[in-house]
């Protein structure tokens, strides 16, 4: 097993929750990208997440300068196979298991796959599962699904233990970027209570009281992106926050 994921699961063995910084190449430049760096360097979360559903940027040079300026493992989080990377410390295969998309079932992971078996970079499949966030979403738009509706509990579980038995690793359940409202709880626990994998969420928030909904609700690690854009400095009551819980 390779370390970033034997971090997440050692992690979770001793209920540490982890928290993801998410990052989009296209976003994160110029002085927003300096006021990002200088925030993660005094604020080292978890991971950092890099990638965007409608991301056309080159990752190789951001995940570069992440990996130089902080100590975070730097994960790829890819829209599409366009956005592969070798420079990253490991690679979130996404499967967008609550669609009927073949394409972001299995089809960009056979136009990527040769590239990936090539390189050194650790893999790790994830079912991925988009949650109705109040608002349409970039993922929703671009991959042609429809995400699961917010009261569907047992939907997202059947799909999440579906998902596992395949042999994910992980599942991401994913309100969108900027949703209007972060996955419910309720949905959450019903999730988590019927998986052995680690349970990733993210989508929509914005203060540090859904961040702890989300860990009291079961996710072992939660990310979050849309909400530093418009403020790095935040991410400090994120990383602190996070670093209580556990405390
Ligand atoms: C999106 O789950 C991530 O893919 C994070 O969402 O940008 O809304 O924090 P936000």
């Amino acid at each position: 097993m390779r370390d970033v994921y034997k971090k997440i699961l050692l992690n979770r063995e001793i209920n540490h929750k982890m928290i993801a910084v998410l990052l989009d190449p296209d976003q994160c430049r110029g002085s927003l990208l300096a006021s990002t760096i200088a925030a993660l360097k005094s604020n080292v979360p978890d991971f950092i997440f890099v990638g965007g559903s409608h991301t056309l940027a080159s990752t190789d040079s951001l995940i570069e300068l992440l990996k130089d300026e902080t100590k975070a493992n730097v994960i790829l989080f890819p829209g599409n196979a366009s956005q592969f990377s070798t420079k990253a410390d490991a690679l979130l295969y996404l499967s967008l298991f609550s669609g009927r998309n073949a394409e972001f079932l299995i089809g960009q992971h056979i136009t990527s796959s040769i590239a990936i078996k090539n390189s050194d970079i650790e893999v790790i499949p994830t079912g991925y599962l988009l949650i109705d966030g109040g608002k349409p979403s970039s993922v929703e738009y671009i991959s042609n699904t429809r995400p699961i509706p917010r009261d569907k509990n047992e939907i997202a579980l059947s799909t999440s233990v579906a998902a596992e038995l395949l042999g994910m690793k992980l599942i991401y359940l994913e309100a969108g970027s900027g949703a209007n409202f972060p996955v419910p709880m309720e949905l959450i626990q019903s999730v988590k209570s019927g998986l052995s994998i680690p349970l990733i969420v993210g989508g929509g928030i914005k203060n540090t009281e859904q961040l702890r909904n989300a860990f009291e609700a079961g996710a072992d690690l939660v990310v979050v992106g849309n909400i530093f854009e418009s403020n790095p400095g935040i991410i400090a009551e994120f990383v602190e926050c996070t670093r209580e819980i556990n405390s």
